[in-house]
């Protein structure tokens, strides 16, 4: 193998999110691999009105950053009856985007709910992407910041659009400054 590519840092990133979020998206957008993902046919009938597929155990995608360095991205299942993934997934995370669909306010307090899980168990850096920012009716990041009471903590709140390139790029790097100023 090439040596250089043998010692690539990599990075392990954790995309988290309630469900419909955009989590596999996101990951689909930015991987140079075909990503892996574990989607299955939605049984629950209140999920299945929103999209007929869902991630029950990870997906997972790859992006290279510079020369050295490799971004290894992990995303979670969203409902919280696969949150003992969260748990394994979470291992050696360096920092985590919480995914927040923008659209849909029902879903902010399941969002608040992981960051708190995140912040307990796996306290790295953290940034939360406010998705689906090309929809009619998308909150803004700073609303979504006050919505999930993110006003007093320094957990950036970014615009992200899932399906655009330049977009999931600007999260990841919003992330990765994070982590460069807390592990320098
Ligand atoms: N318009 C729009 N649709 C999005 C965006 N991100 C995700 N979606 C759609 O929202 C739905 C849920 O996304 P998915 O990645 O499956 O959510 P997950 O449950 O968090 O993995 C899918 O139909 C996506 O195509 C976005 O930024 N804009
Ligand atoms: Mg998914």
């Amino acid at each position: 193998m090439d040596k250089k590519l043998k010692n690539k840092k990599k990075i392990k990133i954790l995309i988290s999110g309630p469900f419909a979020a955009g989590k596999t998206q996101f990951i689909k957008t930015i991987s140079e691999i075909e990503p892996l993902t574990t989607e299955r046919k939605t049984t629950a009938k209140n999920e299945k009105k929103v999209k007929n597929f869902t991630t029950v155990a990870m997906d997972f995608g790859k992006i290279t950053i510079d020369d050295e360095h490799e971004l290894y991205l992990f995303g979670t299942p969203g409902q919280s009856r696969f949150d003992f993934m969260w748990e394994i997934l979470g291992k050696g995370a360096l920092g985590i985007i919480v995914l927040v669909d923008s659209t849909n306010p029902e879903t902010f307090h399941e969002a608040r709910q992981i960051i708190n899980y995140f912040e307990s168990r796996y306290p790295v850096p953290m940034v939360v992407g406010a998705n689906k920012q090309d929809l009619p009716g998308a909150w803004p990041p700073e609303m979504i910041k006050s919505a999930l009471n993110l006003d007093v903590e320094d957990i950036p709140v970014v615009p992200v659009v899932a399906t655009d390139k330049e977009s999931v790029k600007k999260a990841l790097l919003t992330l990765l400054e994070e982590i460069y100023k807390e592990f320098g």
